[in-house]
């Protein structure tokens, strides 16, 4: 049940482009990773901006009841247009446990937020004029995960999603997980499970993510990793995900698995349409990553990335 991920060096080889993200489509294999895409020393630049900007703490201090306010549950999404948000998984924790698992979001989330669609749009404005100030005169992390995903896709042009109207989605999101924060199996899909027929992103057969680890957290030499299963979502396998069993179904069905090890600074590529999970690691620094969505299709000119 050997699944690799795919390592890839720079400068890409003779037969580049198409084909990886063809393959990541296909299930071929878990993910594309280019390692030190920033270094070290650019991402600890990049946490200190963020602390600075007062957009993250740092948790030896206590969490801020500002932040307690603005964290997002674990596993919250919503469908269509409606206002109720569903949770992809029950969560096991309840009570003052719970508490300390802080999830904080700079930008704007299509999964949460795409409900309202003025509201959607109007967030991702402001969050992309936050996003361009926060890292002036910094290796820009989001520039980095553009170029990379590009690199892949050399007949595509890669671009941020946009309506018809010119009005851009959020072009990334930093997202710092505190305290174990994890999340449990699940899959994304803007098609198949948010359901967004109003939006554009709605046009591509494949959804993939981006994701571009700026500062892991450890836990007795343990730091968090993604585990994505060689298992695409099928209505089958919702029973499974919404109570808490995909890892008995896995198990039973002899389902493969690939742990992606991640460093600060490495960047990774996976379809968000095979289950995966982010195991909480409640190690003292936060897990924090730039994440991004990418809706590809075989044939379409564009590639879309939002957040
Ligand atoms: O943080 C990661 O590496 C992936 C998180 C994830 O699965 C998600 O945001 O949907
Ligand atoms: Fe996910």
């Amino acid at each position: 049940m050997n699944w690799p991920a795919l390592e890839i060096e720079k400068p890409l080889g003779e037969a580049p482009g198409k084909d990886y993200l063809k393959g990541l489509a296909a299930g071929e294999y878990p993910a594309t990773i280019f390692r030190q895409v920033l270094s070290a020393t650019e991402c600890e630049g990049i946490m200190t901006r963020l602390i600075e900007r007062d957009l993250l703490f740092d948790p030896v201090a206590g969490i801020p009841e500002k932040f307690r306010q603005e964290s997002i549950p674990e596993g919250h999404y919503r469908e269509g247009n409606e206002d109720q948000a569903l949770r992809a998984w029950r969560s096991e924790q309840t009570g003052t446990v719970g508490d300390e698992k802080i999830r904080i979001d700079i930008g704007t989330s299509l999964g949460y937020r795409g409900s309202d669609r003025e509201g959607f749009l109007n967030h991702s404005a402001e969050s992309n004029a936050l996003l361009d100030s926060i890292f002036e005169d910094l290796t820009n992390p989001i520039e980095k995960l553009y170029e990379h995903l590009q690199l892949l896709a050399p007949t595509q042009r890669v671009c941020t999603a946009v309506e018809p109207d010119g009005r851009k989605y959020g072009k990334a999101i930093v997202r710092a997980h505190y305290g174990g924060y994890s999340y449990a199996p699940h899959f994304d899909s803007v098609r198949r499970r948010e359901k967004r027929t109003d939006y554009q992103a709605y046009r591509f057969e494949h959804q993939f993510a981006g994701v571009l680890v700026l500062q892991n957290t450890v836990l007795d030499g343990v730091s968090a990793q993604c585990r994505i299963h060689k298992c695409f979502w099928e209505p089958e396998v919702q029973p499974y995900l919404a109570e808490n069993k995909f890892h008995e179904y896995a198990e039973n069905n002899s389902i493969a698995n690939a742990d992606i090890v991640l460093q600060p600074g490495d960047l990774y590529f996976f379809n968000t349409g095979c289950i995966h999970e982010v195991p909480g690691v409640a190690g003292e620094d936060a897990r924090v990553v730039l994440a991004t969505f990418i809706g590809y299709s075989e044939d379409d000119p564009e590639i879309y990335v939002w957040s």
